[in-house]
């Protein structure tokens, strides 16, 4: 069964091509930098979107028919799995992502709802063998549900956080099932709207107790991979916990779950928390806490999340110079959290948008490389702190500098000269002039 007949398996054409169904600059087998482009970028479907979301909005139903044809609820979800292989195959992707209730209906009950899973699984093994393709991470949508109105693990309601780490041992089973490198828990519900009505203390805590137990029985299955966090400031709640990166890093920390997570870190969810996408992959980074990433751009004149693909170049090129600063992806890779707009309407609108988001990635890799190999940008940043390498500077830094003995070097010091510039305009002039040189 062909779903997308109109669509050819998509080619990397080279930057002159006219073909709208054809790669510009992804070149999946091309090597820059010692490794293929398709191991520095590891992209990867998501479920969610690209095989369930059909436009629908607050103001709207659906304007896109993601049934596959299907008869049947069941049908409609084995259809969708081929659907997705089909997409993945013509598109070169090799990776997806998934949440349990993308892949299998939602059952009245947990158990009905594990069952439709165990109908699903083996059929999306098949085709992972069939086509060669992985599972970037897993999830658990603890978030959809009315029961999940207070939250999951921060629910006021016991049985609701039991409820969710049924679902969240099942979640890790089909993962580690499918050979999953990472399983996410981005806290879909788990913040809150007032503070008149919520204990945050216990529910901070029992948030960690569940990532707690669902690590413990992870690693007691064999689970190799990498938990992460996703974080997000906001939407569905007005506070969510999960903030933002450094908010997590410091949960991650006061709880003892560092060690076995990592973030997720999202384009869209960044700006969102009043930062840049960059501010974001640094913070994860220089903490070691960089694991994957969900790329997409939001639209800056709007408040919430649009998931829009990512065709800004800018923003992947500076995305792409932290991933190399982070040594590149391990267990993760780019998840395409993103969604043709509600006019994009037809099959080959979700071709054009992978292929903008894959292109604008592959341009931000190679933008990234030239940047590192012109040098010009680590080496301002180098000498700016040039200080710290000698003298005070180097007491300062190893740890032999005192208050007591800087006080001394300060009162015979005179004046500072600080007159030395950021440079900021001509730095940004120099990425400029390297992402368009020859142009
Ligand atoms: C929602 C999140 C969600 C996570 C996975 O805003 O982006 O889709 O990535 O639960
Ligand atoms: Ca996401
Ligand atoms: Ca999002």
């Amino acid at each position: 069964m062909e779903f997308f007949k109109d669509i050819p398996v998509i080619k990397y054409e080279g930057a002159c091509s006219t073909n709208p169904l054809s790669f510009k600059h992804y070149d999946a087998e091309k090597e820059i930098g010692g490794k293929k482009m398709k191991d520095h970028l590891k992209f990867a479907l998501s479920y969610w979107h690209t095989m369930c979301g059909d436009g629908k909005d607050m103001f709207g139903v659906g304007t896109m028919d993601k049934s596959f044809g299907g008869a049947d609820e069941m049908e409609v979800y084995k259809n969708k799995v081929y659907a997705a292989f089909e997409i993945m195959d013509k598109l070169g992707i090799e990776y997806f992502c998934f949440h349990d209730r993308d892949i299998a209906p939602e059952g009245k009950t947990l158990g009905e709802c594990n069952a439709n899973l165990d109908v699903i699984v083996p059929i999306i093994k098949e085709c992972m063998a069939k086509y060669n393709k992985k599972l970037l991470w897993g999830t658990a949508n603890c978030f959809n549900h009315p029961r999940y109105v207070h939250g999951a693990s921060t629910s006021c309601n016991a049985d609701v956080f039991a409820y969710a780490a049924g679902q969240i041992k099942k979640a890790i089973d089909i993962t580690i099932e499918l050979g999953g490198t990472g399983y996410v828990f981005w806290g879909g519900r788990e913040g809150y709207e007032t503070l008149l009505n919520t204990d945050m203390a216990l529910e901070q805590d029992n948030m960690a107790r569940l990532m707690h137990m669902a690590v413990d029985y992870g690693r007691s299955k064999g689970f190799t991979g990498d938990f992460y966090v996703e974080p997000k400031p906001k939407e569905p709640t007005k506070h969510q916990y999960d903030f933002d990166a450094a908010t997590v890093i410091g949960f991650l920390k006061k709880y003892g779950l560092d060690k076995d997570f990592k973030l997720n870190i999202e384009a869209n969810h960044a700006t969102l928390a009043g930062h840049t996408f960059q501010h974001e992959l640094c913070v994860a980074r220089i903490n070691g806490a960089f694991g994957s990433i969900d790329a997409n751009q939001g639209d800056m004149l709007l408040g919430w999340d649009t998931d829009q693909f990512p065709t800004n170049v800018y923003e992947t090129a500076l995305c792409m110079l932290e991933v190399i600063k982070a040594g590149g992806f391990t267990n993760g890779g780019l998840n395409f959290d993103a969604k043709a707009r509600r006019a994009s309407q037809t099959g080959e609108d979700i071709f054009h948008s992978y292929i903008a988001g894959m292109d604008a990635f592959a341009l931000g890799l190679k933008i990234a490389y030239k940047i590192i190999e012109d040098g010009t940008v680590d080496k301002f940043v180098a000498d700016r702190y040039s200080s710290y390498k000698t003298g005070i500077g180097a007491e300062i830094v190893n740890g032999t500098a005192t208050l007591e003995s800087l006080a001394e070097y300060a009162l015979k010091m005179g004046d500072v000269d600080v007159k030395s510039s950021g440079r900021q305009e001509y730095l940004e002039n120099v990425i400029n002039s390297i992402m368009f040189r020859g142009l």
